[in-house]
């Protein structure tokens, strides 16, 4: 059991020396790479899939049985690459875990039980959830324990995810499979008319390495876990060389002459993605992280920095059977460039969901209601305290061992202007982000805001949901990990 856990949890002697020879991108881990994601690629150690051969699984979708759901965290093996055997860790062990589907307004309760043998927290990301319930990281279910999250959802309807927020760990956790979708719905979104059913899909993307054992390879600094953190090359976070949807490899989905919603999710560590369609098939926009936008948006990419969603529809009615849609990441020439392809294989039987022009009412926040102002900036440290024995990430030069970042007021709207030195894609838990809708028209809501290299951006901030102490962090898990995440307090 411990060589296996080491195995998988470490990454071997020679997949190191393969990764660190043959690692591309050049440039250090801080100065990037030139894939617009900040990292280093570990190269797997055994030959990847031709893409587009593997078709695409569709998670299960699980629903609450008398407002509960039950989950196990655990080990086991799967086939990712064909004819191998990964051990991941998994909710009801399969990664992604099942899809939960669960309505708006209405209370669920999902209890967790940990049969693995690491310490674990569960986290609804984009939950408006009570402190005691939202993932604390220090709120640990250890191994063989189990505990209930009371999620409220008293919020939109959205794609949102869960997934682990162990403390310095989230990124060998998540990495190692512990993630999964809950889609909120809500009437009103469901009579729009979107696709549904089998055509509403989601897309779990993410990268991984693989040592020579077809294991996940994750370079901890330490494998036993006696202290957290990666090896230096991979301090900007961990970029793999395969993509995987839904926990398969560049896969294959063969599709009706229909449309489809398709609810995108970046589940990766640290890698962006700019997705793109060929064939002239382009991405209509119905969504963000918070729910749905006041209007579609036809946009040829969809960009998505790690945690982000964004949901859309594409339309293959006008695409003639026998084509084949690839999706592709044009921030990488490489492997991570390919992302998964569409068979279109038949005709459509029928099809009578429509893209409505209204799809959702954003009432708009009053700037001049703003009663604070708060600058929070994300950045390496110029000295570093030095807890992982390398400096550390933080925010306003502060970490997670440094107490409250600030206390905001219930009932207050406040303003935030990000900034950034490299590339952070920055979350907050409870509350939300009022932004501009991507393309520009109408309002959004978000959970993740994306800070480009030297980027900054300004969101308003409405202090709503519940008092008690929450987190603010990079969701560039190896970031995250490593002090780039703070404390607030609402009161
Ligand atoms: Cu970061």
């Amino acid at each position: 059991m411990i060589a296996s856990r080491r195995t998988f949890l470490g990454l071997a002697g020679t997949a190191a020396a393969t990764a660190v020879l043959a690692g591309c991108g050049g440039g250090s881990w801080f100065t990037g790479n030139g894939t617009g994601s900040q990292g280093a690629l570990l190269a797997s150690a055994v030959p990847l899939p031709e893409p587009f051969q593997v078709p695409l699984p569709i998670p299960p979708t699980i629903e609450p049985t008398n407002g509960t759901i039950e989950l196990t965290a655990r080990r086991s093996a799967v086939e990712i690459l064909p004819g191998r055997t990964t051990e991941i860790l998994g909710y009801e062990g399969i990664f992604p875990g099942p899809t939960i589907r669960a309505s708006s307004g209405e209370e669920l309760q999902v209890r967790l039980r940990n049969d693995t043998e690491i310490d674990t927290v569960l986290h609804l990301h984009g939950g408006r959830t009570p402190a005691e319930h939202d993932g604390y990281p220090t709120d640990l279910i250890v191994p063989g324990a189990e505990r209930s999250y009371v999620y409220p959802l008293q919020q939109r309807a959205a794609p949102l995810w869960y997934h682990d927020h162990a403390m310095d760990f989230t990124g060998p956790n998540v990495y190692a499979g512990l993630a999964g979708m809950a889609l909120l719905g809500s009437q009103e979104e469901g009579a729009l008319g979107l696709p549904s059913g089998e055509r509403d899909v989601p897309l779990v993307i993410a990268d991984r390495s693989f040592d020579g054992d077809a294991a996940f390879a994750y370079p901890l600094a330490d494998p036993s876990r006696g202290r957290p953190g990666v090896t230096m090359r991979y301090h900007g976070g961990v970029l793999g060389d395969c993509v995987l949807v839904n926990g398969a490899p560049w896969p294959v989905m063969e599709v009706d002459a229909a449309r489809y919603r398709f609810r995108i999710l970046n589940a990766a560590n640290a890698r962006r993605f700019d997705l793109t369609l060929d064939q002239g098939v382009t991405f209509t926009q119905v969504g963000t992280d918070g729910g749905l936008l006041e209007r579609p948006a036809v946009r040829r990419v969809i960009a998505v920095a790690g945690a982000e969603r964004a949901d859309v529809v594409i339309d293959f009615s006008s695409v003639p059977v026998g084509t084949r849609v690839t999706m592709t990441n044009s921030l990488d020439a490489g492997g991570p460039g390919q992302v998964m392809q569409f068979h279109v294989v038949r005709k459509a039987a029928s099809d009578d969901t429509r893209v409505p022009e209204q799809l959702s009412v954003i009432d708009a926040l009053d700037p001049g209601a703003v009663s604070v102002t708060r600058d929070l900036h994300f950045a390496l440290g110029a000295t570093g305290s030095g807890h992982h024995g390398m400096a550390d990430w933080n925010v306003n030069g502060v970490t997670f061992h440094d107490g409250d970042v600030f206390t905001a007021q219930r009932g207050t709207l406040e303003r935030w202007r990000l900034s950034s030195d490299v590339h952070h894609p920055v979350h907050a838990h409870l509350l939300h982000y009022q932004v501009g809708a991507p393309g520009g028209d109408g309002l959004a809501w978000k959970d993740t805001i994306d800070l480009r290299p030297g980027g900054s951006a300004e969101v308003l901030v409405p202090i709503e949901g519940y008092a008690g102490r929450y987190v603010l962090h990079c969701h560039n898990l190896e970031h995250e990990d490593m002090m780039m995440m703070v404390n607030f307090s609402v009161v």
